[in-house]
C-alpha cells in the first residue's frame, strides 16, 4: 500500500503541485458545498492564483450536510490529486488551496468563526440548483424547502445557505466587520440575483434591518462554471495512486477543459482567477444562456434518452449515431435562441461541446446528469423551448428534450425496473396516469416548471405528448430513430 498524500515533496515528476508555499497562504475564502465540482473547478482556479499572484486567498471548505469530505481532506492537511484526462492523455496535479475542509455537522463552531472573520472576503457556493431553497418563480425564500424551514424557525441556529449566509452577514455588521462577497457557482440563470433576492427575503422575515444592508452592501457577482465532473467511482481513487504513488481518499477526476466567467464586482479584493484563464466581464448573462441552453440542455436530453434507452454513460450515448443526431440538432436549435456571445463562435462551440461528451475517459453516468430535473428543466429546455416559440423556430428539439424527460419521470425502464427518480419534487410530479395527453397535462399543470405561456401553446402540447407517446408505445430506441430520421428528412 503507498503511502498516504500528505505532503507534495515526494510526488513523481510529472505530477504538478502548488507552486507556492502553502502556509504562508491565509484563509480568505469560505466555500460551501466542499463536492467533487468546487474541487475541479474553483478550487484549482484558486491554486493557479495564488502560485501567479499570492494573496491570502486559500479556502476553508465546507460540506453543509456529508462528513466524507473532511474525513477524506482533513488527514491529507487539504492536498488532493486532481485528474485531468480528454482524448490527448491523462495529467495529475495535486492541488493546495483548500487550507482546511470543515463539516457543518461536526465542525460548527469553526463554520461560524470562519464566516465571521474579517479575513474571509468571499464566500463562494456549489451547493447544486435544489439546494439554495428559492422560490424560482416568485424569486426569495421557498417555504416548502426543509432547510429554509428550519431557519425560519431557528435563525440563530442556522442549516442551510440562507440562514448561514444572513446569520454570518448579521454578525459581521454588529462587530464592524466589512461583509463578504457572495459568488453562487451553480448551473442557474442569474445566479448572483437570484441569490441575492433569497437572501434578502430571507432577512427580512428574520432580521428586517438587514434585509436593506444586504442589498445595498453585499456584492452579489453572477458567474458562469463549467467543467464536465463526474461523481468520482473507486477507479478514480486507483488511478490517483497509479499517478502519484500515493493513496489519496479526495481524488478527483475531470475533463482537460475549464471555463468560467465572472461579473468583476469584488468590493474586498479577489484572487488573481484570470491566471486560470477566468474572464471577467460586466455581463454573464450570454455566456450563462450559451452554457445552460447549449452543454446542459444537451446534456440532459441526451440522458433522459440515454438513460431510457440503455446507456449508462454519456460516452456510450456518444456511439449512437441517431442520438448523436439529435444532440447536433439541439445544439444548433438551442444556439439559435441565444443573443450574440462576445467572442465566441457558436458553431464551434457546439462542435467542441460534442467532443468533451465523447471523452471517452469520462465515466460520466446518465443517471448522475438525469438527477434533479424539475431543477434543471425550466433554465435547460422551456426557457430556450419559449424564445424558440417567440421567433417561429421549430419547436420539435425542445420538446423532444421534454418529452424524454417525462418518459424517465415514470421511474421504469422499458424492461420494468424501477429505479429512484431523485428529484426534490418526484411528489408533484408522480401521477397514475397512463397515457402520453394525462401524463403531460399532469405536469403542465405543476405550478413553477413549465411556463405557462409555452403550455398554453397547441403547438408545443401537441408536440411533447406526440413524442411522449410514441416513447411510451415503441420504446426509446425506436422514439429517438424516428426522431432522427423526421429530422434528417427535413
Ligand atoms: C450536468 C452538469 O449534472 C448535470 O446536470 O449537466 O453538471 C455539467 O456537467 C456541468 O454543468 C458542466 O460544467
Amino acid at each position: 500500500m503507498s503511502p498516504r498524500l500528505t505532503a507534495t515533496d515526494d510526488l513523481p515528476s510529472a505530477v504538478a503541485r502548488p507552486a507556492y508555499r502553502r502556509e504562508a497562504h491565509g484563509v480568505g475564502i469560505v466555500h460551501l458545498g466542499l463536492g467533487a465540482f468546487h474541487k475541479a473547478h474553483q478550487a484549482v482556479a484558486t491554486d493557479d492564483a495564488l502560485a501567479a499572484a499570492g494573496g491570502d486567498w486559500r479556502i476553508a471548505g465546507v460540506s453543509l450536510r456529508s462528513t466524507a469530505p473532511s474525513e477524506e481532506l482533513t488527514p491529507q492537511g487539504g492536498l488532493y490529486t486532481l485528474i485531468e484526462r480528454d482524448a490527448d492523455g491523462t495529467r495529475a496535479r495535486v492541488v493546495g488551496a483548500i487550507a482546511e475542509a470543515l463539516a457543518l455537522t461536526t465542525d460548527r463552531q469553526r463554520v461560524l468563526d470562519v464566516l465571521c472573520a474579517p479575513q474571509t472576503r468571499i464566500v463562494t457556493l456549489t451547493v447544486t440548483e435544489k439546494g439554495y431553497g428559492v422560490d424560482r418563480e416568485a424569486g426569495g425564500v421557498d417555504l416548502s424547502h426543509p432547510a429554509i424551514a428550519a431557519d425560519l424557525a431557528g435563525p440563530d441556529a442556522p442549516v442551510g445557505v440562507a440562514g448561514l449566509l444572513v446569520w454570518a452577514l448579521g454578525r459581521r455588521r454588529a462587530a464592524g466587520v466589512a461583509p463578504f462577497t457572495v459568488l453562487t457557482c451553480d448551473n442557474l440563470p442569474e445566479n448572483g440575483r437570484v441569490v441575492r433576492g433569497l437572501l434578502v427575503d430571507f432577512a427580512r422575515r428574520t432580521a428586517p434591518d438587514l434585509a436593506d444592508y444586504i442589498a445595498a452592501e453585499v456584492a452579489f457577482p453572477a458567474t458562469m462554471v463549467d467543467r464536465i465532473t463526474p461523481a468520482r467511482g473507486p477507479e478514480t481513487l486507483a488511478l490517483a495512486e497509479t499517478l502519484t504513488g500515493h493513496e489519496d481518499a479526495a481524488a478527483v477526476e475531470t475533463e482537460a477543459f475549464t471555463q468560467w466567467v465572472i461579473e468583476d464586482r469584488f468590493p474586498s479584493g479577489r484572487p488573481a482567477w484570470e491566471a486560470s484563464g477566468a474572464i471577467f466581464v460586466d455581463d454573464v448573462r450570454p455566456y450563462e444562456d450559451m452554457k445552460l441552453r447549449m452543454l446542459n440542455g444537451a446534456h440532459s436530453m441526451l440522458a433522459y434518452a440515454g438513460f431510457v434507452a440503455g446507456h449508462a454513460h454519456v460516452r456510450d450515448v456518444m456511439q449512437d449515431a441517431p442520438l448523436v443526431a439529435l444532440i447536433r440538432r439541439h445544439l444548433t436549435a438551442a444556439a439559435a435562441t441565444l443573443e450574440p456571445v462576445p467572442g465566441v463562435d457558436l458553431e464551434r462551440y457546439a462542435d467542441d461541446l460534442l467532443a468533451r461528451f465523447a471523452n471517452p475517459h469520462l465515466a460520466h453516468q446518465t443517471y448522475q446528469i438525469a438527477m434533479d430535473g424539475s431543477q434543471k428543466m425550466p433554465q435547460r429546455i422551456f426557457a430556450p423551448a419559449l424564445e424558440a416559440m417567440r421567433r417561429n423556430q421549430s419547436l420539435a428539439p425542445f420538446a423532444f428534450a421534454a418529452a424524454a424527460w417525462l418518459r424517465y419521470t415514470r421511474g421504469r425502464g422499458e424492461d420494468g425496473t424501477r429505479y429512484a427518480l431523485r428529484d426534490p419534487r418526484e411528489a408533484a410530479l408522480a401521477t397514475d396516469a397512463a397515457d402520453a395527453e394525462a401524463i403531460v397535462a399532469h405536469v403542465e399543470a405543476i405550478a413553477g416548471l413549465v411556463p405557462p405561456a409555452l403550455a398554453a401553446s397547441a403547438a408545443w402540447h401537441g408536440a411533447v405528448v406526440e413524442r411522449l407517446g410514441r416513447m411510451l408505445a415503441q420504446g426509446m430506441t425506436a422514439a429517438i430513430r424516428h426522431e432522427a430520421d423526421g429530422a434528417a428528412a427535413r
